[in-house]
């Protein structure tokens, strides 16, 4: 068998390999090549070198249309030490998985991914899961949902059982590529399964990621039937800001930029300061995740 290069898509990366899919359709589990200057990440586009019946060397890899990443810190090289690391490329929105309840929602985690997804170039959505545990929460997942409409982030509540949210969920995606996110535990893997009829995880994927029933631990990009695809990552625990400037913030926050028209001064931080707007007109719970993070923006 000759030689050839084919273009083919990353499925999911694990111990130096990728599984991959060929536009024909075929999946192998590919090397990467030496030259390389990243680490291929699921959803990528590739050139694949096809050079024997299995496997492959990815040699190429394509310029991605977004990226996902979040900075991470290391923990080996001391408190300051942050790495970038990028969870996903060319989704074309961010779906954040929250789960009202077991665990408990938290609306930091949301507001950092939000960042993030607005940073990266993709819409962020919410899908709060675990509706019948809902009794159980501190919050309502109305309000929570409402809160969000309220800064032009769309979402859904869910009961992952139920075909209904299914159905709330594909309506959201619109067909697009999502790259699923969110805190460990709160069900994630069991709405992609789901939404890809479960039927996707293929001999090559399964190889890499050993996708079952447990936790995830390697990004996993899985197609819906009905068009549209998602990349269901492993559980998150921290989203660290690192990185990210004020602008990007004020950009996640349009209500509190709303809002700000009425400040007495023009460089008002809505951190208590003297004539502030913000905080008679602005939902308590979305001014202090706002303030959390500017705190946090100052602090790393
Ligand atoms: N009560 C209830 N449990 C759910 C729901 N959705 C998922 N679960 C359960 O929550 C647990 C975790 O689900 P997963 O789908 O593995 O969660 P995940 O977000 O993929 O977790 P990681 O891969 O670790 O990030 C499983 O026991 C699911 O059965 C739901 O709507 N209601
Ligand atoms: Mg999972
Ligand atoms: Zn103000």
């Amino acid at each position: 068998m000759s030689e050839r290069h084919e273009p083919a898509l990353v499925l999911a990366v694990g111990g130096g390999l990728a599984a991959v899919r060929t536009d024909a359709g075929e999946e192998r589990i590919a090397k990467f090549a030496g030259r390389l200057d990243r680490r291929p990440v699921a959803g990528d586009r590739v050139q694949l070198l096809v050079e024997a019946e299995e496997g492959g060397r990815i040699d190429v890899i394509e310029p991605r249309t977004t990226e996902l990443r979040r900075q991470q810190r290391m923990r080996s090289e001391g408190e300051r030490a942050m790495k970038e690391q990028v969870l996903a490329v060319n989704a074309e929105c961010v779906l954040i998985v929250a789960s009202i309840a077991d665990p408990p929602l938290r609306r930091g985690l949301i507001d950092r991914i939000l960042v993030a997804a607005w940073r990266g170039g993709m819409e962020p959505l919410l899908a709060i899961t675990k509706e019948d545990l809902a009794e159980r929460a501190d919050e309502d997942p109305e309000v929570v949902l409402a809160d969000y409409r309220a800064i032009g982030v769309d979402g859904v509540v869910i009961d992952v059982r139920t075909a209904a949210g299914e159905d709330a969920v594909r309506a959201l995606l619109a067909g697009r590529t999502a790259a699923v996110v969110g805190h460990s535990g709160v069900g994630k893997s069991t709405l992609v399964n789901a939404l890809t009829a479960g039927g996707q995880v293929t001999g090559a994927i399964h190889e890499l990621s050993g996708r079952g029933r447990h936790t995830t631990t390697t990004a996993t990009w899985l197609d819906m039937p009905a068009g549209g695809a998602l990349i269901d990552l492993p559980g998150i625990r921290s989203f660290s800001l690192a990185g990210i400037t004020p602008n990007d913030l004020a950009s996640a926050f349009g209500d509190i930029a709303d809002a700000s028209a009425g400040c007495r001064f023009s460089d008002c931080r809505h951190l208590g300061d003297d004539g502030c707007a913000v905080e008679a007109l602005v939902e308590p719970a979305r001014l202090a995740s706002y303030r959390k993070l500017v705190n946090e923006l100052e602090t790393t």
